[in-house]
């Protein structure tokens, strides 16, 4: 009950804020500049395909994501670990796939996507597999190789499976995991990448597709590496990526903040972080911090609260070389993870008021994404409704 007021004051101080605010800190007029919304245009040719797909189960416009490869290749498992905090050794235990499985995950409204996991083995010539309705509605197809298998048959169908999606859809993002590199050592890792990455490419070019442009990621479900894998095909999903990075950018410069990750504290995949480079340890702490939010939230969090994240969700972790992680709400769905120096963390108050901006202008990031949908929605109506015959009555009587 205590919580209800506090929201209430501090929306009531936003708002008196709300003229103050500067928006130079955080360069709000960045996000407004509708450059950055093209990708998200309804002409453009890549939400056109989602756009078109006329899927009877599906109400919503979301782009899916496909899971595909050889049998035992690690689909399943990938999905399971990701999405719904399977360990990894319980994946041992999971039953082949015989029909397609199809997911909606839909944790925050910008990751907002279908999971299609196939069965190993797909006919493509089987004529009840649709696959040109298929492939027409996908924003990725995540081709999983084994790579403790002889991969030449998994080249074979990367090959079969690309050529057949591009030519019905040439918008996906093609994504290939070179996966299960735990039992591999760091130079055989290195080789297979490499040899993976010529010969699928040596195959595009015979076939005169070298357009074609394939995405190669080392996995495994038993580290860290499957989730900064999923992290990346998520964000090439995400139309408004560079206005998160944008205002990313700005808020760890004026705060003097070394690294930022903005986080879907569910499936720990990071849906934007600044233009610094990404190192695997860093990433793999910011993983951790939030494991250990969530799980002490959910053994010691008050229990009328009912959920281990919320809007007073935060957190300070100093370690022991003078770097101190940082946790902050953003939305119900997203936390802001930072690295910042001791020295630096000193000035919170300025880190704190940056914080408030940014978190501010993400608000109407998503402001954006929702008033263009309703406004597609609303127009998608209208253009059915006038859709009728010339003597008046709708074309289509359902
Ligand atoms: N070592 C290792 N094993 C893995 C990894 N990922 C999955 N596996 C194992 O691979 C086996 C097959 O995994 P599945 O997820 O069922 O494979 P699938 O591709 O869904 O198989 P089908 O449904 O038959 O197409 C399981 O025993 C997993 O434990 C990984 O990263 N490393
Ligand atoms: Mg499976």
């Amino acid at each position: 009950m205590s919580k209800v007021p506090v929201k209430y004051e501090e929306e009531e101080e936003e708002e008196q804020e709300e003229e103050e605010d500067d928006d130079e800190i955080i360069g709000i007029t960045d996000y407004e500049d509708s450059q950055t919304f093209t990708d998200g245009d309804p002409d453009s040719e890549a939400e056109e395909g989602v756009l078109n797909f006329s899927d009877p189960f599906s109400t919503e416009v979301k782009p899916r994501i496909l899971l595909m490869g050889l049998r035992r290749s690690g689909k399943s498992s990938i999905q399971k670990v990701v999405f719904h905090k399977m360990s990894p050794n319980e994946t041992l235990f999971l039953e082949s796939t015989n029909k397609i499985c199809r997911e909606d995950v839909s944790n925050s409204s910008f990751i907002n996507f279908q999971i299609w996991d196939f069965p190993g083995q797909i006919d493509f010539f089987d004529p009840t597999f649709d696959y040109e309705m298929i492939f027409r509605g996908t924003g990725a197809l995540i081709f999983v190789i084994d790579a403790q298998d002889d991969y030449m048959e998994a080249l074979a169908r990367l090959h079969l499976t690309v050529t057949r999606a591009y030519k019905v859809n040439p918008d996906i993002n093609f994504e290939v995991f070179i996966h299960k590199v735990d039992g591999l050592s760091d130079d055989h890792k290195i080789e297979t990448q490499r040899d993976v990455h010529q010969r699928a490419n040596d195959d595009l070019a015979d076939a005169g597709l070298e357009k074609i442009h394939l995405s190669f990621y080392l996995t495994s479900i038993y580290d860290h590496s499957i989730f900064e894998a999923f992290s990346k095909v998520v964000q090439k999903l995400i139309p408004q990526l560079p206005t998160l990075e944008n205002l990313l950018n700005i808020f760890i410069s004026n705060s003097g903040i070394e690294k930022a990750f903005l986080f879907d504290v569910v499936s720990k995949i990071y849906i934007a972080t600044d233009s610094t480079p990404v190192d695997m340890q860093t990433y793999e702490l910011c993983c951790d911090m939030i494991d250990v939010v969530i799980d002490i939230s959910c053994i010691y969090g008050l229990p009328q609260s009912g959920t281990p994240y919320d809007n007073e969700s935060m957190a300070i972790i100093k370690l022991n070389n003078t770097t101190v992680l940082y946790l902050k709400e953003v939305t119900k769905f997203l936390a802001l993870v930072c690295f910042v120096r001791e020295e630096s963390f000193e000035r919170k108050g300025l880190i704190d008021y940056n914080f408030h901006c940014f978190r501010k202008a993400i608000h109407e990031v998503f402001e954006v994404r929702v008033k263009v949908l309703k406004s597609r929605k609303f127009h998608s109506q209208r253009r059915r409704s006038k859709k009728a015959t010339p003597n008046g009555t709708p074309q289509d009587p359902m």
